[in-house]
Formats: C-alpha cells, sequence, structure tokens
C-alpha cells in the first residue's frame, strides 16, 4: 500500500463541483482469472460542462492495456496516466471510450473492487472501490445504465451474477461460460456488483401489491442452504412491511443475495444483487443466538429498504452519506420495532447513541452527521453518520408526526427518484410536504458533539406551579470549537399520584421554561422519553424519585432510563466509599418483584434486571476511572447474586422450557433466565451443574452461548472445559468458532496473551479474513478492559503490533480496530503516555495506509 503526500488530500464539502462529463451508459466486460482479470469498459460519455477540456478518470491499482478514443487507439503521448488518474483532453461533446485493464483479484486483500477469496469472485465498490476495477468517474453524481458481460470457467464458476437482469446465457469455446445481464436503471457506480463462483441456491417469490412476481435468490456455501431460509423470510418480512408502512415497492424482477466469506463489514445494497457476510445470512437454532438471528433480519431488511433510499435516490457526493444511511437506519430500526419487542429495541438503539456515538463525538474523529472533510471516505462509515443520522430523522418524526413524515417521504421519492441529492433536498422536502420551518433544525446536519440539556426544577406552592427551567450547552469537539443551540423535541411525562400528563416540548433557544400548573409538590416529571433527542440530559433527580420511576412509569423505556441513572449515582458512590458501598435496599425489592412476577415483556425485564456494561458506565466520565468502573461492576453483580439467590434461581427454573424457535416469547424467556444465570454463576459451588447443564442439554446456541459467558464473566473454573468442548464440536464451523475466539479475546485474567498468541496460529485464523480478525481483536480491544488498559501498555502493544501487521492486508479493517486507542485524553496520566506511544509507533511506520493515517495523525494532534 504506497500512500505518497499527493493522495494524502483531504477533500472538502465546500469544494464540490458538478461533474464536467457524464456517463450515459457502461459496458463492461470480465475475462475472469483470480490471477490475472482483463476489464474492458465500453463508456459512452457527455460533456455536461462546455468549459471542460480534460476529462480525469479515477484508476487505481490499475494496469493499463489499451483505451480507444471512438474506434481510435490512443498512443500513450495521447493521455497521462498515474497511480490515481487517467487524463486525456476532449474536445467533442459525445464520445466514446473503450479502456481495457488488467487487475489481479488474488492479491486483493483489502477487500475493495474486484477480489477473489475463498474460491469466489466478489466485489465491494463503495465507497471508490470501482476505480479498482477500471477508469471511471468514480462519484455517486454520475449515473449509468451499465450493462455486464462476465466469461468465466464454466465448472469452476457456475454462477456468473451481476446487476439487473439476466439477458445471455451461452458456452464458449474452451469449457467458458458467458453471461450477459442488464440493470435498466442507471446507478452510480458504488452499487455496482459481479459475483462469480460455485453456490447453493435457495429461491422463493414475493408478490408484490401491485401483483408483479419478484424471483427471490440467496446464494450460499454449498451445504448451508437451509440455513439462508430464515433470511429468505426475512426478506419478504420486509418487503411486505416497505409497502404497508412506507408505500414502496421493488422494481426489478429478480432480488438476489449472496452470502460470502470474505467481507469487510456486514453487507451492501448493490442494486438488485446484495452481498452480505455470511455472518448476517446463515442462521440455526443450533449455530446461531437469538442476537444472531435479530441482526439477520435488520441488516436483510437494512440492505431492501435502501433499494428507495440509496438506490432510487442516491447521493450527490460522499459527505451526503447520512442521507442514505441515517434514513435507512432509521426504516430498519423501524421494521425491526414492529418484528419484535418495541421497548427493548429503543434501548439497544440509545445503547448505541450513548456509547459508541456519544464516545465519537468526544473523540479525534468528532464529525457532524454530515461531514465537512474527509481524508478516506471509509472512515466515515460511523456510528455518528449511521446511528446519530438515524437519531435526526427519528426527531423530524417526532416533530411531524407519522402521517407528515410519510407525507414528507412521498414528496422526496416523487421529486427525487432517479437523482443524485443532498441532505438538504431530504429536509426541504419535509418542510414543503408539511409547511413546517426546519431552517433551524438543519443545523443538527452541519453541528457535531453532544448536547448537555440540564433540567432544574422549582415548585410555587402557592400557585402549586412546577417550572422546569431547561438549558442546552454542546461543548467544543475536536472538529468545531463554537457550538449554537439545537432544536431539541423533548417528550414528557408527568408522573402526579394517579394523574399523568405527557406531551411534546420544543425547545428552541438556549434556554426555555417549561410550566405545569396546578400539579402536587411530588410530581415528578419525566423528560426526553423514547430518548426523543440524542443529548446528554443532566438533572437532579434523587435515588428515592429515580426508583419511583422505575417502579411506576407506564413507559418500559422511562422505567429502564431512570435505573440507568441510578447506576450512575451508585457507581460514584461506590467510587467515594469504595468496597464499603453497599447497593439499596429498595433496588433488591424492585428486582424481587422483577423477578417473581416478570413483565409481560421479558426481553425488557432482563433489560431491567441488568448491571450497565463496562462501556456504558465509562461513557459518564470524562476521564475514565478504568480500574473503579471494573471493581464497582463485579460488587455489583456480587451483591445482587448474594441477595436475590433464591430468587433468580427461581425465576431461571421458571423460565428454563423456552420453545428453541426465534419469536417474541422464547427470545424473552431466554434473555431472562440467562440473565439468572450470569448472576448465579458467580456462586462457583453451587452453579457448576447448572452451567454443565445448561450447556449440554441447550436447545441452541444462545442457551450454550450464554454459559460460556456466564462462567468467563464470573471467571468459573468449568470455563476452560467447556470451551474445549465447545471447539471439539464446532471445529468446521467458522462462524461458530469466531463466538469461540471472542469468548478467549475476552478472558479477564493475564493468561489472554498466550491465548491470543496460539490462536493467530489456529488453523482457521487467517489475518486475510476480516472476521476471524474481528472475532479475536475487536473483542479483546472492546470486550476486555482489564487486560487492554493494562498499565504495563501490554493490551495496547498487542493491538499496536496487530494493526502494524494488519494494515498492509486490509487498511479499512485496521482503520476501524485502532478506534480505542485514539481515545487517549480520556485515561490517566500513565495510561496516556502508553497510549500515545502507541499511536506514535503507527503513524512511524513507512507506507502506513490513508485509513490508518487519518485516524491516528488526527490523534495525535488533539
Ligand atoms: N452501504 C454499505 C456500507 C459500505 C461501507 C463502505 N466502506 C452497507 C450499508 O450501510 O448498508
Ligand atoms: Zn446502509
Amino acid at each position: 500500500m504506497s500512500a505518497d503526500t499527493n493522495s494524502r488530500q483531504v477533500k472538502r464539502l465546500a469544494d464540490y463541483q458538478a461533474p464536467d462529463f457524464f456517463i450515459e451508459t457502461t459496458d463492461l466486460t470480465f475475462e475472469l482469472a483470480a490471477d490475472k482479470t482483463l476489464v474492458t469498459a465500453v463508456l459512452q460519455f457527455r460533456r455536461a460542462n462546455p468549459n471542460a477540456l480534460e476529462l480525469r478518470l479515477d484508476g487505481q491499482q490499475l494496469l493499463l492495456l489499451a483505451v480507444h478514443y471512438n474506434e481510435r487507439l490512443l498512443q500513450p503521448s495521447e493521455y497521462q496516466c498515474d497511480a490515481q488518474q487517467l487524463r486525456l483532453s476532449v474536445t467533442d461533446d459525445d464520445f466514446k471510450l473503450t479502456i481495457k485493464t488488467e487487475i489481479c483479484p488474488q492479491a486483493n486483500t483489502a477487500l475493495e473492487g474486484l477480489y477473489f477469496a475463498n474460491g469466489s469472485f466478489c466485489t465491494q465498490c463503495e465507497a471508490e472501490g470501482f476505480r479498482r476495477i477500471t477508469y471511471y468517474l468514480d462519484r455517486p453524481d454520475v449515473l449509468s445504465v451499465f450493462s455486464t458481460t462476465i466469461i468465466a470457467d464454466a465448472n469452476q464458476y457456475p454462477y456468473l451474477l451481476s446487476n439487473g437482469n439476466k439477458v445471455a446465457d451461452r458456452l464458449l469455446a474452451g469449457g467458458q461460460r458467458l453471461v450477459r445481464w442488464q440493470d435498466p436503471f442507471p446507478k452510480p457506480c458504488y452499487l455496482f456488483a459481479l459475483v462469480a463462483g460455485d453456490f447453493e441456491l435457495r429461491q422463493d417469490q414475493y408478490t408484490t401489491k401491485s401483483g408483479r412476481v419478484v424471483e427471490l435468490a440467496f446464494y450460499v456455501e454449498k451445504g448451508q442452504g437451509n440455513k439462508a431460509l430464515f433470511a429468505l423470510e426475512a426478506l419478504k418480512r420486509s418487503m411486505r412491511w416497505d409497502e404497508e408502512r412506507f408505500g414502496l415497492e421493488y422494481d426489478l424482477d429478480t432480488y438476489m443475495v449472496v452470502a460470502v466469506d470474505f467481507f469487510n463489514m456486514g453487507a451492501m445494497e448493490n442494486k438488485g444483487l446484495n452481498v452480505f457476510n455470511s455472518k448476517y445470512v446463515l442462521v440455526s437454532n443450533n449455530t446461531a443466538t437469538d442476537t444472531d438471528f435479530f441482526n439477520v433480519e435488520s441488516i436483510i431488511g437494512h440492505e431492501y429498504f435502501h433499494n428507495w433510499t440509496g438506490n432510487r435516490v442516491t447521493c450527490r457526493d460522499w459527505f451526503q452519506l447520512s442521507l442514505k444511511e441515517g434514513l435507512t437506519v432509521f426504516r430498519d430500526q423501524e421494521f425491526s420495532r414492529d418484528m419484535g419487542s418495541a421497548t427493548v429495541n429503543r434501548i439497544h438503539a440509545v445503547q448505541v447513541i450513548r456509547t459508541a456515538q456519544f464516545a465519537e463525538d468526544a473523540s479525534p474523529m468528532a464529525h457532524p452527521i454530515q461531514p465537512q472533510q474527509v481524508m478516506e471516505m471509509n472512515n466515515f462509515y460511523t456510528v455518528t453518520v449511521y446511528d446519530k443520522g438515524a437519531e435526526v430523522i427519528r426527531m423530524l418524526h417526532t416533530l411531524l408526526g407519522e402521517d407528515g413524515f410519510q407525507a414528507g417521504m412521498r414528496l422526496y421519492v416523487q421529486r427525487h427518484d432517479g437523482q443524485a441529492v443532498t441532505c438538504e433536498h431530504f429536509v426541504q422536502a419535509m418542510q414543503d410536504a408539511n409547511h413546517y420551518d426546519l431552517s433551524a433544525f438543519r443545523r443538527w446536519y452541519q453541528q457535531s458533539g453532544t448536547p448537555e440539556l440540564r433540567v432544574q426544577r422549582s415548585y410555587d406552592v402557592h400557585k402549586q406551579q412546577l417550572t422546569l427551567t431547561l438549558r442546552q450547552h454542546t461543548p467544543a469537539t475536536a472538529d468545531q470549537a463554537t457550538k449554537l443551540p439545537l432544536v431539541l423535541p423533548i417528550r414528557y411525562q408527568l408522573v402526579d399520584g394517579e394523574r399523568s400528563e405527557s406531551g411534546l416540548f420544543v425547545m428552541q433557544l438556549q434556554e426555555e421554561s417549561l410550566v405545569f400548573t396546578d400539579v402536587s409538590a411530588t410530581a415528578l416529571p419525566v423528560l426526553l422519553e423514547d430518548f426523543s433527542a440524542p443529548v446528554r440530559l443532566l438533572h437532579d433527580y434523587s435515588e428515592q424519585e429515580l426508583l419511583r420511576i422505575a417502579k411506576a412509569a407506564s413507559n418500559g423505556f422511562a422505567r429502564w432510563d431512570a435505573l440507568q441513572s441510578c447506576w450512575m449515582l451508585w457507581l460514584q458512590q461506590y467510587i467515594q466509599q469504595g468496597g464499603a458501598f453497599h447497593l439499596p435496599e429498595a433496588l433488591f425489592e424492585l428486582y424481587a418483584t422483577l423477578l417473581n412476577q416478570p413483565l409481560p415483556d421479558k426481553s425488557l425485564t432482563a433489560e431491567l434486571l441488568k448491571v450497565p456494561d463496562y462501556g456504558t458506565f465509562a461513557e459518564s466520565f470524562p476521564q475514565i476511572p478504568v480500574d473503579s468502573i471494573l471493581a464497582a461492576s463485579a460488587a455489583f453483580r456480587l451483591q445482587i447474586s448474594e441477595h436475590l439467590s433464591k430468587a433468580l434461581l427461581q425465576c431461571y427454573q421458571q423460565h428454563s422450557q423456552a420453545a428453541a424457535e426465534y419469536n417474541e416469547e422464547a427470545v424473552g424467556q431466554r434473555a431472562l433466565k440467562n440473565r439468572c444465570l450470569d448472576y448465579l454463576s458467580m456462586h462457583h459451588g453451587d452453579s457448576q451443574t447448572l452451567l454443565e447443564q445448561q450447556y449440554h442439554t441447550a436447545s441452541g446456541m444462545t442457551d450454550k452461548l450464554a454459559v460460556l459467558k456466564a462462567s468467563l464473566h464470573s471467571e468459573h473454573p468449568v470455563f476452560e472445559s467447556l470451551m474445549q468442548h465447545f471447539a471439539n464440536e464446532w471445529q468446521q464451523d467458522v462462524l461458530v468458532l469466531d463466538k469461540w475466539f471472542s469468548l478467549h479475546a475476552a478472558n479477564p485474567t493475564e493468561q489472554v496473551f498466550d491465548t491470543i498468541a496460539a490462536l493467530c496460529q489456529h488453523p482457521k485464523f487467517s489475518w486475510q479474513n476480516p472476521n476471524r480478525v474481528r472475532a479475536l481483536f475487536h473483542a479483546f480491544a472492546m470486550q476486555n478492559p482489564g487486560q487492554f488498559h493494562r498499565l504495563d501498555g501490554r493490551g495496547y502493544q498487542l493491538l499496536t503490533q496487530t494493526l502494524l501487521l494488519l494494515d498492509p492486508i486490509n487498511p479499512q479493517v485496521a482503520a476501524r480496530l485502532v478506534t480505542p486507542l485514539l481515545s487517549w485524553h480520556r485515561y490517566d496520566s500513565e495510561r496516556q503516555i502508553l497510549i500515545k506511544q502507541a499511536l506514535r509507533q503507527l503513524l512511524e511506520k513507512d507506507g502506513i495506509s490513508n485509513d490508518l493515517y487519518e485516524k491516528v495523525s488526527k490523534a495525535l494532534a488533539g
């Protein structure tokens, strides 16, 4: 990976210029071979800017063989070609270029562009991977009609796939086969896809609401077909849901999904031909947990929903990424909410914001949902763009209501179908359809940072009036010093004895008041219900008040949220008092009630019974007290397990008969039972039989994995032997084995270093496979805070050495893994020194990728 200073350029949104040329049609021919693939691109150009005399095409890691201008072969003196571009002077308004290039898919370990792994060819073009396939205008605002011809060995690659409809399929001389595809919808090149390989095919049909029949086809590894059936059903549910809720119908005659083992992220929404990480397609009760099932359904939905929000209406430039991602995450979250426990879904989405997204805002990589400048676009597929982006859409939904929001969606799609547009176009459509002034709201797109919303209460006894003074303030971020007030939709509920009043208060200014009249002195306002704005709420509620909400609020989210605030109070008290601190009796009473009489929503009950994890606790501190958090969490779990052992056991037993399948009731029962098991496992002596019994009689992977997690968490001696058993049972199934890698990497003892070293030599481990690398090292850096943050620096060094090795292989995956090192300023001075030293080692490495360079240099500059 050579990275000269030229390619370290920062691109700015402010510099956007419309394309000088368009490509009306793109006709590609691939002659596939793993070591040498020939690509012939026939591109029909049209000049858009009469003053533009030079055409500059993007291209990387390509061997240029020939260029024809119309029918004439160009001499090398007639164009310039360097490591980034092919440039030539053009005078005609309409012309054709035929470009022949050679690429080497099997050497492509970055998994961007066309690559060959595990016996198949596969592409990944978003964000800027198409330029590794041929010279092109690799930008999302150039929409072209694509045809693709694939020629390959007929035996080795029985399936030759690309976007759109298949229009030719024939055998050629020499055992080759030719297949041709045409995609009728103009699209940017980032949505192009090609897959060639030998798969097992699962097919079905879907009839759209207007009566069109769509062929559904899932291509998965041979022998794995049954594991694709859940995903196939999830696709049909997504298609139905999008018709019913958004009125959006699928547009092509076929919808294909290919599951591959080598993939940089979760999945990709290529037009008509989604490519998925096999982890998000292949599930069965035996091999996948309830969380895996949930993720499959949600990602299948997400990629399907992109067909309208992303593909039919696409982004003008990559600074607009949230236009498609924020909106599509909002849509997939709404879909998941309708498919399972709405409250728990919301809780999980909020946890992502409060941990990962707030952390990103506080880091050197802070950026608004519409970033203003970027070096490596792949670094901006972030929780900010995706998840905070979805919260911004959710706020619009809250402000406009479901009907208003859907009216805005209809106008957006009607106005911009077939176009490449900006976030501004989306907000404008919402505004116009509702006659609602959103000018102040637009600030959410440009301003980074986590707003703090401070609430003060004052009660006037004579007037029986409660006044809430609300003040908002967004602290400066690494990228932006000055912040302005934002529009905050604040959903509230006032709990006052029997009476309860709820509503929406739209805050616009830095300081505003909210007054409740005719209320008693003990009236309690619950603010920011359902997390109606992505802010940090600062209040002065007492433990008693919070517990009142946790016990009595009608809204499940409010109950959970009040408990979260309690945990933060208890953590602070633990830090002040040390081991002498005891959790209050009132918590045990509340927990006993929940264990004896779980709520109808058992998943929610399980959430309420949970001590927040390390990441959640950590995020509430400007400087993270690693050791105190770990000590406090362990003490809290122990106290709960000691005080409530009987109720825990009883609840465990009552919920141990869940049906094996994935449905809301069974998922809830398992979640509750396994929450109990987690506490029970702390009594090593009493729980051994329980753990072993559940492990050996488990009806599915959720229950099995829960035993391993509980025994790891509790450092139970049974952990080692069960892990051994697990490895023997699952050594042939890499997706299951990834869970085993991750459990090992989360081992909280120093032993973890030897274990990880040994696992890197495991026959199934590969530095080329992102799933394997993440299973081991993401788990170590994110789920093993005790060992990762060791004061001797061993944890930081393990990650650093890993990144030095990984960066030349796969910079995108390396740049994701570096995240925990970027926030060095959040730790004590000893750890700061160690982390900065690690960052310098990375920066000093010759030929460090742009991906890693952008993040590490920002971290060291701060
Ligand atoms: N659009 C893709 C992500 C592409 C990431 C490129 N580094 C998946 C998704 O969000 O649906
Ligand atoms: Zn997406």
